[in-house]
């Protein structure tokens, strides 16, 4: 008889752009290329393509969470990620679907599309950090986001790191501040957690192709958590994938295009 593969089943709870560069679709490619078995939860169907978002239509709290339980009822979850979550009640909700069931879970938190859209209800901000945040394993706010959740501009690695420490007070087990969307030659992630902080530092890719990076970069890091890698042990793992993903980057669109999910010679160990 063939042995059955293996493959950890990794839960993307997000929105689906139909482009495919941001949302369910980038993810479930993101966990296809780490070889783990992608299943999708729809939160909102945007109506977008590379340039522009031009409307959204939620789904209910209770779709959401009939979609979860249903997956929850059949398969093994490993480990899950949330992205788009758009209005408090579907945040409360998705709370309290996974809060009776401890896997690792990264929370992305999203607000505006690439393009500056807001893509979620105001009072979904606070929703997200009161019932989403501890329970977290790692919170992936990029540099726009950081200053939402704090109140302050988060430019410099001072800044990312001040920032970093007053998120970690919202109840993740960790924060990790993405630099991405910042303006140096360097890029500068900041990661924190029970152990301190730690900074990891690439030379920045100067690319169109970075619709969905966020997205791409927390599926990576969810799906690195499902094989049994600890956090700190992601990061850097889910950095290359990333840069090789932008570098790799097929140019698609005529607005900011999606990464190459797959890229070509990627491997988890080199
Ligand atoms: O990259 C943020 C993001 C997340 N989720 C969905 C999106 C976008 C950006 O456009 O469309 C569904």
């Amino acid at each position: 008889m063939i042995e059955p593969v293996k493959q950890p089943v990794v839960m993307t709870i997000a929105g689906f752009d139909p482009s495919g560069g941001a949302g369910v679709l980038a993810d479930v490619k993101t966990i296809s290329a780490f070889e783990c078995y992608g299943v999708a939860v729809l939160t909102s169907l945007t109506f977008q393509n590379t340039q522009q978002v031009f409307g959204l239509v939620h789904q209910t709290a209770d779709s959401v969470g009939q979609q979860i339980d249903l997956l929850f009822d059949d398969f093994q979850i490993a480990a899950i990620k949330t992205g788009m979550l758009p209005t408090a009640e579907i945040i409360r909700t998705v709370a309290d679907v996974i809060k009776a069931r401890p896997v690792p879970l990264v929370v992305d938190p999203v607000w505006k599309s690439t393009s500056g859209f807001a893509l979620v209800d105001e009072q979904a901000t606070e929703a997200l950090t009161k019932s989403l945040f501890p329970l977290a394993s790692l919170v992936t706010p990029n540099l726009a986001e950081a200053r939402q959740l704090t109140g302050f501009e988060v430019r410099t690695l001072d800044e990312m790191e001040r920032a970093a420490r007053v998120i970690m007070r919202l109840g993740s087990r960790a924060v990790l501040i993405t630099g991405g969307d910042g303006v140096s030659d360097i890029a500068n992630d900041v990661l924190i957690d029970a152990q301190g902080l730690e900074v990891f530092s690439t030379q920045r890719i100067y690319s169109k192709g970075t619709h969905g990076t966020g997205c791409t970069f927390a599926s990576a890091v969810t799906c690195l958590l499902a094989l049994g890698f600890s956090v700190r042990e992601s990061i850097p793992i889910a950095k290359k994938y990333i840069s090789q993903a932008i570098l790799g980057a097929p140019h698609l669109g005529h607005g900011q295009g999606p990464v190459n999910h797959f890229p070509r010679g990627f491997k988890i160990r080199d």
